[in-house]
């Protein structure tokens, strides 16, 4: 009775849904590896450990050295990839990660879709293994093709034994795997599910675990793509692409499986020269598509981080080179005695506040874990004044939705560095204006005399060396714009939860 149903559906052979659905799958799979590639090559250095020391990697694909004799910054270890790899190639993380996102969505939409009709047609019968002896019936399966021999045809139902498990693990196990992993990568997920983290072994192990997984998903397509190549090139295609095992459509199927293939090449391709000559339109087109993950996740997240002492990494990253005005020179001189915090814009009451007034209000103390957009993460303990705070007592007029966090430094172009925040992640319990680090006086590299940290958003949100805090209904006023200068100069996403 079972078999014969088998065999009726292997009759059917693949339906419509099915195969365009494989080539949906393949088409965002590949925006997905270029745009991953991208991603990792802004850091490309994997660790099983919390802390991103370096020296302590378990793979470096870079033969950039790590000066030793001046102060470095992690931006310099970005490595441009060509774009026949990478999309949309150079050195372009911020376009790299709209790519990847946009991608992603339609990708797990189509996955979803793809399991829900799975179940809802019976087709999961021939993917699903029922029996415990697909494993030793694989097994055969593998002995005679690596003797270089083709199983009979009695032996595709319509998979053979091997190709159902390998099926099935990369749809039922594969897949979610690099989801999970994603997901742990993080900064707002990290801060709100802090033991599904510590499950996948924190960010960086996350990390490690998201590229193994990318490489296995590259070997499965050698593999599959070889596989139907050795076991009869038209024959499969004819499958494949028109679900047809008459001879005569084989020519045509080959064709038209072929010519979609250049198609979506051609089109990696030209998406990734026009993103990068028109990379302020490419932000605003896919990042459309990006704020459907970021906005819902930066409102509902809030930060629960609690690591504990022993946690705290012994080298903390650095990002982003010290000021180096006059200005900011004295006032380091006379060790900020005469520094003052400006707060201002669309407040009831502006403020300047000197050090010894930011001491003297009630501190909160944290040990997180901070989330670099290149990859890099490092856990330290905060001490500062909650956002929250100061915000009751500039009192924020009712128009203003977000904060100008102005610092004393310079940003890639010269200009002062700037970010933008919405007020409501500044509200978080998490959010502090911190002015020590591991019990130390933040040290100038960090962002004496006081620097942010907004726990669920990533780390070139947390502005250091910062001069003033101006309140505003709007931002697109300021410079280019875009709500920062890592968001003007580098294309990332104004709200930073992934
Ligand atoms: N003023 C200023 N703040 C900045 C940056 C910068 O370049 N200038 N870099 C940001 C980035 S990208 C990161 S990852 C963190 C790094 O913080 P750290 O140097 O204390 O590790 O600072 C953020 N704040
Ligand atoms: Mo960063």
């Amino acid at each position: 009775m079972h078999t014969t149903f088998l065999v009726i559906l292997a009759s059917l052979g693949f339906p419509g849904w099915l195969r365009v659905q494989h080539l949906i799958n393949l088409f965002f799979m590949g925006l997905l590896i270029r745009s991953g590639i991208q991603i990792f090559a802004s850091y490309p250095r994997l660790y099983w450990n919390r802390h991103s020391t370096p020296g302590t990697e378990w793979l470096k694909i870079t033969r950039k050295p790590i000066p030793q004799d001046r102060p470095w910054i992690t931006l310099d270890q970005e490595v441009p990839v060509t774009a026949w790899l990478a999309q949309p190639g150079g050195d372009n993380l911020g376009l790299g990660r709209h790519w990847h996102f946009f991608a992603v969505l339609f990708w797990v939409l189509n996955g979803v879709i793809y399991v829900i009709l799975l179940f809802a047609t019976g087709e999961w019968t021939r993917l699903i293994p029922t029996s415990w002896t697909i494993f030793p019936a694989a097994w055969h399966t593998f002995v005679t093709y690596i003797t270089f021999h083709v199983p009979p045809a009695s032996e595709f139902r319509p998979y053979d034994p091997l190709q159902q498990l390998a099926y099935a693990g990369v749809v039922f196990i594969l897949g979610p795997f690099l989801i999970i992993t994603g997901a742990g990568q993080s900064p707002a997920i990290e801060a709100q599910f802090p033991h599904f983290s510590r499950l996948l072994g924190g960010r960086q192990s996350a990390r490690s675990l998201h590229f193994l997984g990318l490489v296995a998903f590259i070997a499965f397509i050698i593999v599959h793509v070889t596989m139907v190549i050795v076991t009869g090139f038209a024959h499969n295609m004819n499958s494949i692409v028109l679900d047809s095992t008459s001879a005569d459509t084989e020519g045509e199927a080959v064709g038209l499986g072929l010519g979609v293939l250049a198609a979506i090449c051609i089109f990696y391709g030209i998406s990734s020269w026009w993103t990068r000559r028109n990379p302020r339109q490419a932000q605003h087109a896919l990042g459309k598509v990006d704020h459907l993950l970021m906005m819902p996740l930066a409102r509902v997240t809030k930060s629960h981080q609690d690591y504990a002492p022993k946690d705290i990494s012994p080298f903390f990253l650095v990002n982003g080179h010290p000021p180096v005005s006059k200005e900011y020179a004295q006032l380091r001189a006379n060790r900020f005695q005469d520094y003052e915090l400006v707060v201002d814009g669309m407040v009831k009451h502006p403020l300047r506040l000197s050090l010894t007034q930011l001491y003297a209000m009630e501190a909160q103390e944290q040990i997180t874990q901070h989330n670099c957009i290149q990859g890099w993460s490092g856990i330290a303990k905060w001490r500062g004044v909650p956002m929250q705070y100061i915000i009751n007592r500039c009192e924020p007029l009712p128009e203003a939705k977000y904060a100008v966090f102005h610092s004393y430094s310079e940003d890639t172009t010269g200009r002062e560095f700037y970010e933008v925040l919405d007020l409501n992640l500044l509200r978080h319990p998490q959010c502090i204006l911190a002015y020590e680090m591991n019990d130390q006086p933040l040290p100038l590299e960090h962002g004496a005399p006081v620097r942010l940290r907004v726990e669920t958003q990533l780390g070139f949100k947390m502005v250091k060396w910062i001069r003033e805090i101006e309140f505003t209904d709007d931002y697109r006023h300021i410079r280019e714009g875009e709500g920062g200068s890592r968001e003007d100069n580098k294309y990332y996403e104004r709200v930073a939860g992934i």
